[in-house]
């Protein structure tokens, strides 16, 4: 018994990881379709051991499928996850068009699995960003034990955030300086091979990004509204893994070694923590993987009682696909979705 699935923007980073980390985890499917849009209908995507050909969303039935994947932008999720959800199936949205929807619960599992109730009001739950992710799993436990009143961050981000452009003008224009070739930015605003740039997203009037207010809007729904939350979202010349430099004020004291043993029994968190080089984690180190790691865990002395720490995860799997598996297993765990209701539709 396994569930009819859906992934679309199958042929996206996001995507083929989604397939990738479905197989792995051994989620049951009965039956997987890649959607992609018309221009990609054929394009052949890995799913395990098989290959799947992409099929085009507008020719697509959504009623013969029990859970759809979405990860093909916010224009395409604005334009069809209210029909897909109307039709019955239940729809995982990795995009921002839907997380700030009072109907729509934004689910990080380790954080606010009991949420997962309200997925069927709209038939969507929305995948937060992949910057919040990471940095909610750490938090939580930390705010469970001590209340957080305020929280600095600074943000290094891949490239692969940007999807597959980010990828190949980080790859292009590396080669184009070493190769005296055309290093133009055309997908970042600025260079971004051997440079960092402190814009990601656009600008709002406040003069922050919009994904600097992602980052608190969607802690706040999915941890605490009253956490005050500060951030500078920066790119990095790196390919995968999402890093965040961490201040955190707390209502009480909390010393390292306490954030230590809290972090090291949350779900989901890996504290690599030595004063040592491996003592201490990078993106390279965190690609491929699923844990959130918190390294250089310390006091911050300029506040009553602050902590700093170093997170780092892979912003494609944590910070997308494997979150919205994980959010697949957390509605298939409690009942929300059943590969019954497959079989139902299937009969009529
Ligand atoms: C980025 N947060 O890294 C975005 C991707 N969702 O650009």
């Amino acid at each position: 018994m396994g569930y009819r699935v859906a992934v679309v923007g199958a042929t996206g980073n996001v995507g083929r990881e989604i397939l990738a980390i479905l197989e792995e985890v051994n989620f049951p499917v009965e039956k997987m379709h890649a959607i992609a849009s018309r221009k990609s209908k054929g394009v052949e995507v890995s799913f395990g051991d098989s290959t799947i050909k992409c099929e085009d969303i507008e020719q697509f039935d959504f009623s013969s499928v029990d859970l759809v994947l979405m990860s093909a932008g916010g224009g395409v999720s604005r334009e069809w996850s209210e029909k897909i959800g109307k039709a019955g199936p239940i729809v995982i949205d990795n995009s921002s068009a839907f997380r700030q929807d009072p109907d729509v619960p934004l689910i990080v599992p380790e954080v606010n699995p009991d949420d997962a109730k309200l997925a069927t009001k709209k038939n969507i739950v929305a995948n937060p960003n992949c910057s919040t992710a990471q940095l909610v799993v750490a938090l939580k436990p930390l705010h469970d034990a001590a209340k957080i009143k305020r929280v600095v961050v600074s943000t290094y981000q891949s490239v692969s955030g940007a999807g597959k452009e980010g990828m190949d003008e980080l790859w292009n224009q590396t080669k184009a300086i070493y190769g005296l070739g055309d290093a133009t930015p055309k997908k970042f605003p600025k260079q971004i091979a051997f440079n960092v740039i402190p814009y990601i997203g656009s600008f709002r009037d406040d003069g922050y990004t919009d994904e600097e207010a992602k980052m608190w809007d969607e802690t706040h729904k999915m941890l605490d509204p009253s956490i005050k939350l500060t951030v500078t979202c920066v790119r990095v010349p790196v390919f995968v893994g999402h890093s965040e430099a961490v201040t955190v004020e707390f209502d009480r004291p909390i010393e390292p070694d306490e954030a230590r043993e809290i972090l090291r029994e949350a779900p989901g968190i890996l504290v690599v923590d030595k004063q040592e080089h491996d003592g201490y984690i990078t993106p390279v180190d965190a690609a491929g993987e699923h844990a959130v790691y918190v390294s250089r865990i310390r006091k911050d002395p300029t506040v009553e009682h602050g902590l700093s720490f170093w997170v780092v995860s892979d912003n494609l799997r944590k910070g997308a696909a494997l979150n919205a598996v994980q959010i697949a297993q957390l509605l298939d765990e409690t009942g929300v979705i059943s590969p019954k209701s497959g079989y139902r539709t299937l009969t009529v």
